[in-house]
C-alpha cells in the first residue's frame, strides 16, 4: 500500500502553502524537487555543529566534517550500487559531471574522424559538451532518432553506433517525453563497437532504482536537487579504470599529491576530480536525501508515480484540444508528462495554471533539437514526485479544463 500524502505533510512544509489563493500543487519536479525536513535539518545540524573544511584539518570539527562528507559518498555508492567509493565523484550536478567527462575522457580519446553518438531527446547538458568536443576535435556528432510514438529508436541506434564511435551519451529518462531508455542495451551496443556509454541519470535516479553495475554504463551523471537534496551538488559515477586513466578536470587544492615548481602529481580517486573546497553541506544534504528515499523505498516511489500516471495520462490524452507528446501508454511513462493545448501558447497555459495554484513548466525544457523534431517551439510539462497525490492530478485536469474554457469563451479566442 502506498502511504497517503498526509504522512508527508510535515516533511514538506513548502507544499502546505497557498499560491494565488489556492492550495499549491507542485508539478515542476523535473526542474527541481522540494526538500524534506530531514534534508533541511541535516544542513542546519552541519552548520550548527560540524562546519569545517574537509581533508585538511586534524581538529575535531574537521574530522567530523570529513567523516560526514565521506559517509555521504558511501550512501550514494550504495544507492546506485557503485562497486567502490573511488568511483563516486561529487560534482555540482549533472551538467558539471557531463562536462567533466567531455573535457577529460573526451579530450583524451576523441580524434579527427571519430564519432560521438547522442539522441535527439537529450537535454542541452548532454548535448552541448559533445557538440563542442566534436567541433574541437573535428569529430562527427550523430543523433539517434525517435520512433513514431516518441521512444528512442533502437534500430536507428544500431545504425548510428559504428566502430568509429568513441562515445555514446544518452539520457536514462527523458525530461520531456517521459520515456526510460534501455541504457543496458545501449551500453552493450557501445561496447561491441569499442565505445563507452555515458548515461544522463538526472531524471532517473530520483524516481527509480538505478544499478550502475547492472546497467554496465561507463559513466553516469546525476543531480542532487532533483532527488530532494540541495542545489549545487551532484554525482559522477565512472568505472575505476577509466577514471584512473583520465587527466584531472580542474587543478588546485586537494587534488594533488606533490607540487613542484614546474610539475605536479595527482592524488588518488575520487579526490583527483574534487579540486578546491567542495560543497560539503550539499553532499551531507544529498546523503540525507538518499536516506529519505531509501527509507521510503525506490520501488514505492516508482509505484506511486506509476499509479498517478496511469490515471492522469489517459484522461489527458482523451481531452479534446490536448496534444500529449511521448508514448501514450502509461506503462512506458515516467511521471513527466508534456503536452500542448490547441492554439494556446504554453506560457499562457502555465500562467493560467499558476493562477489556479498549479505549478508546471512551459518552454523548450533545454531540449531545442527535440522541440524541432516535435515541430513545437515550446510545450507545457507536468512532472510528478513521491509527494504528489490523486487530488493533485484532479486539480491539474480541472485547471487545464478551465484554462481551455477561459481561452475559448473568455476575452481571448483560442484560434
Ligand atoms: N539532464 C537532464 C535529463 C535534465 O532533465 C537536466 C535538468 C539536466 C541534465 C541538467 O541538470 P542540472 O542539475 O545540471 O541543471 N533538467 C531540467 C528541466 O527539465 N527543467 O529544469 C531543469
Amino acid at each position: 500500500m502506498i502511504k497517503p500524502r498526509e504522512t508527508h505533510a510535515t516533511d514538506f512544509s513548502i507544499l502546505q502553502q497557498r499560491v494565488n489563493d489556492e492550495p499549491l500543487v507542485y508539478l515542476d519536479n523535473a526542474a527541481t524537487a522540494q526538500k524534506p525536513q530531514a534534508v533541511i535539518d541535516a544542513l542546519t545540524h552541519f552548520y550548527q555543529h560540524d562546519n569545517a573544511n574537509v581533508h585538511r584539518g586534524v581538529h575535531t570539527l574537521a574530522e567530523r566534517a570529513t567523516a560526514a562528507y565521506e559517509q555521504a559518498r558511501e550512501k550514494v555508492q550504495h544507492f546506485i550500487h557503485a562497486p567502490e567509493m573511488e568511483t563516486v565523484i561529487f560534482t555540482k550536478g549533472t551538467t558539471d559531471g557531463l562536462n567533466l567527462v567531455a573535457s577529460t575522457y573526451g579530450e583524451q580519446q576523441v580524434h579527427a574522424g571519430d564519432e560521438i553518438v547522442i539522441s535527439i531527446m537529450e537535454h542541452h547538458s548532454n548535448l552541448i559538451p559533445w557538440q563542442q568536443l566534436a567541433i574541437r576535435k573535428h569529430a562527427t556528432l550523430k543523433y539517434i532518432g525517435l520512433t513514431a510514438d516518441g521512444e528512442l529508436d533502437l534500430a536507428d541506434a544500431a545504425r548510428q553506433i559504428t566502430p568509429r564511435t568513441k562515445i555514446v551519451a544518452v539520457t536514462h529518462a527523458s525530461n520531456v517525453l517521459g520515456v526510460v531508455n534501455p541504457l543496458k542495451q545501449l551500453a552493450r551496443l557501445a561496447h561491441q563497437n569499442g565505445a563507452v556509454l555515458v548515461g544522463d541519470g538526472a531524471q532517473a535516479v530520483p524516481h527509480m532504482k538505478v544499478d550502475v553495475q547492472d546497467l554496465d554504463v561507463d559513466f553516469y551523471a546525476f543531480s542532487g536537487h532533483k532527488m530532494m537534496a540541495p542545489t549545487g551538488i551532484g554525482v559522477l559515477y565512472g568505472k575505476k579504470a577509466l577514471l584512473a586513466a583520465m587527466p584531472p578536470y580542474q587543478f588546485g587544492g586537494e587534488m594533488i599529491d606533490f607540487v613542484h615548481q614546474q610539475s605536479s602529481t595527482w592524488t588518488q580517486l575520487p579526490w583527483k576530480f574534487e579540486a578546491g573546497t567542495q560543497n560539503i553541506a550539499g553532499s551531507i544534504g544529498l546523503g540525507a536525501a538518499v536516506d529519505y528515499l531509501t527509507a521510503y523505498g525506490m520501488d514505492r516511489v516508482h509505484e506511486r508515480e506509476a499509479t498517478l500516471v496511469a490515471n492522469l495520462l489517459p484522461r489527458l490524452v482523451a481531452m479534446p484540444g490536448v496534444t500529449v507528446f511521448g508514448p501514450h501508454d502509461p506503462a512506458k511513462h515516467t511521471g513527466v508528462i508534456t503536452f500542448n493545448l490547441d492554439g494556446l501558447h504554453p506560457h499562457d497555459v502555465a500562467t493560467a495554471l499558476d493562477m489556479e495554484g498549479v505549478a508546471v513548466r512551459a518552454g523548450h525544457h533545454c531540449a531545442q533539437p527535440l522541440m524541432a523534431a516535435l515541430h513545437q517551439v515550446a510545450t507545457v510539462r507536468a512532472s510528478l514526485y513521491l509527494y504528489n497525490t490523486q487530488a493533485d492530478v484532479e486539480r491539474l485536469l480541472t485547471a487545464i479544463q478551465e484554462t481551455k474554457e477561459f481561452f475559448n469563451h473568455g476575452s481571448v479566442s483560442a484560434k
